[in-house]
């Protein structure tokens, strides 16, 4: 049964505020990070219970609110394949965050373990890490008193990346197994994908310093170890590096600024030369967004969906000339949000899907391809092997020696590339081996196609849950009436497009909208939102 007088008496230090209702939506629990102590504690027992529902296989919880301001903060659950939180536990997270009281919240376990059919006498086991936010530690320790109340097995893996805590927790659960993902240690991670890149880039000419844009977060610490591992492979230029100055974190920088300001970083401004190739991380370094100035000095971003284009038109390159065209298809997975050009650009060339907002849905559906490349329009994304396309290349004959470089590439490729989730120093690597292997300078890459010039707004509206979507969120179905409106607007716009919906991670309605030209596509997000409104 469960320990419920250790859970009392602990549970009593991490009393729940009255007047906050929490969600654990698409990113996990996140909002002020003062507000989340009882959360975290609650968050420990709940992983521990996943845990033991799992035959004790090994939770990730990771804190951080990512590209949110400084004062936020977060929490999520990552299972066993280092993937996110089952869907269905979302609901159960919520439940238990939301118990007003002690004794409510002991109920509502005693509900779970029943509902959820969890033999209490298995073990549990979890590992934990967090970004460089302030609050981190404190709340850090709400969550390590619930392990202890539980009594998990808890390993601590300090102050890491998102993306590294999802390497741990498939690491740790594939050790000694034939699908090994990996040293369970940073030092295993860096050593991988350092290898990989070695591997990729051989033989190939030297490339010209990459400027990484670091978010002054938790990106910082991992990039100088990475770095430290590639050594003359890819020399690499750190910018943004103050962890530890206060309110500097995502502030006028990183990933999520150059997206949605697109624009250069002020502090960048002196730093940065023409030509020179420049990238972002975001505060928990599982976003990436490429940028460069040109010849005259103008901003020029590639976002996820030039990152997803070049790297799955590579991809598809290598595939064909290993000879595997036949038994691997290579598929893409976007969002609404995805730029349409992108979308012509990769349906010329393959099969691409639109899915629903959130790594949960873009992952699943690219699991349905033997090569699954996702990635959100924010820089968001990895690419997934299946285990059947894994075991094909291990198997396959190669009859040429150009047969045989390009399967070593791919199998390269699948070592390289962060299997469990969107990973942007892996996917900096990625792309740089494209870039590599293509000779191409940004600019070249920017020449793959042009993006249609586009605006999102946000708008605070007294519900946003009146707002419902279909379609993969292209479409409204409520409030009644509005879609048609929309697509009256739409339609007065040359190469128009225009989609509303509620956000998974702030209190607001967000619009979306693209146009031939940059003053059509603004005028046609402000008009959508006048309607919205
Ligand atoms: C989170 C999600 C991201 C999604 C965004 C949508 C993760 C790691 N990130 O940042 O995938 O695009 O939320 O936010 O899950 P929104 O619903 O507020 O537009
Ligand atoms: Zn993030």
């Amino acid at each position: 049964s469960l320990p419920v007088d250790a859970i009392k008496v602990a549970s009593d230090k991490h009393p729940k505020p009255s007047d906050v209702r929490y969600q654990y939506g698409t990113a996990g629990f996140r909002t002020l990070g003062k507000l989340l102590d009882s959360v975290l504690f609650r968050v420990g027992i709940l992983a521990a219970l996943r845990s033991k529902r799992l035959d004790g296989k090994t939770i990730g919880v990771m804190v951080t609110a990512s590209h949110n301001p400084e004062p936020d903060n977060g929490v999520k659950l990552v299972d066993p394949r280092g993937e996110m939180l089952e869907a269905s536990w979302e609901a159960h997270a919520t439940t238990l965050s939301n118990a007003s009281t002690t004794d409510a919240f002991i109920e509502a376990l005693e509900t779970l373990v029943q509902t959820a059919k969890i033999d209490l006498s298995k073990p549990a086991r979890v590992v934990y890490a967090r970004d460089t936010r302030p609050s981190g530690p404190s709340l850090v320790n709400a969550l390590e008193d619930g392990f202890k109340a539980i009594g998990a097995e808890a390993r601590d893996a300090g102050v890491t990346t998102t993306p590294i805590l999802h390497y741990f927790v498939r690491a740790i659960n594939t050790k000694g197994t034939p699908y090994s993902y990996g040293e369970d240690s940073e030092e295993g991670y860096f050593t991988k994908l350092g290898q990989a890149l070695k591997k990729l880039v051989a033989g190939r000419p030297p490339v010209s310093p990459l400027l990484i844009d670091c978010a002054n977060g938790v990106g910082a610490i991992a990039a100088k170890t990475l770095a430290a591992h590639l050594g003359d492979t890819l020399p690499i230029v750190l910018e943004n590096t103050a962890i530890t100055t206060e309110g500097a974190l995502n502030n006028a920088c990183g990933a999520d600024f150059v997206k949605t300001s697109q624009k250069l970083p002020p502090s960048l401004s002196n730093v940065l030369k023409p030509g020179q190739r420049a990238c972002s991380l975001d505060g928990d370094a599982d976003r990436l967004i490429y940028f460069y100035l040109d010849e005259r000095g103008s901003f020029h971003m590639l976002d996820g969906d030039k990152i997803a284009g070049l790297v799955a038109a590579f991809i598809v390159e290598q595939v064909k000339i290993a000879g595997l065209e036949e038994q691997v298809k290579v598929g893409v997975v976007q969002t609404a949000y995805a730029n349409g050009a992108s979308t012509k650009y990769l349906q010329e060339r393959l099969p691409v899907k639109c899915v629903p907002t959130g790594v949960k849905h873009l992952h699943h559906a690219a699991e349905r391809y033997d090569v699954g490349v996702y990635f959100e329009a924010n820089g968001h994304g990895t690419v997934l092997f299946s285990d059947d396309t894994q075991a094909t290349l291990r198997d396959y004959q190669p009859s040429t020696p150009a047969q045989s470089r390009a399967l070593e590439n791919l199998v390269s490729l699948t070592e390289l590339i962060n299997q469990t989730v969107g990973d942007a120093l892996s996917d900096m690597l990625l792309v740089e081996t494209v870039l590599s292997h293509k000779s191409y300078t940004g600019v070249e890459w920017d020449s793959l196609y042009v993006d249609l010039p586009n605006r999102l707004v946000k708008v605070v509206v007294s519900d946003r849950n009146s707002f419902k979507t279909e379609d993969a969120e292209r479409r409204l179905v409520s409030p009644p009436g509005l879609q048609s409106k929309i697509d009256g607007l739409v339609n007065r716009y040359q190469g128009g497009r225009s989609f509303v919906r509620p956000s998974g991670t702030e209190d607001v309605v967000r619009v979306y909208a693209e146009a031939n030209i940059r003053t059509q596509a603004d005028e046609l997000a402000f008009r959508v939102a006048g309607l919205v409104y």
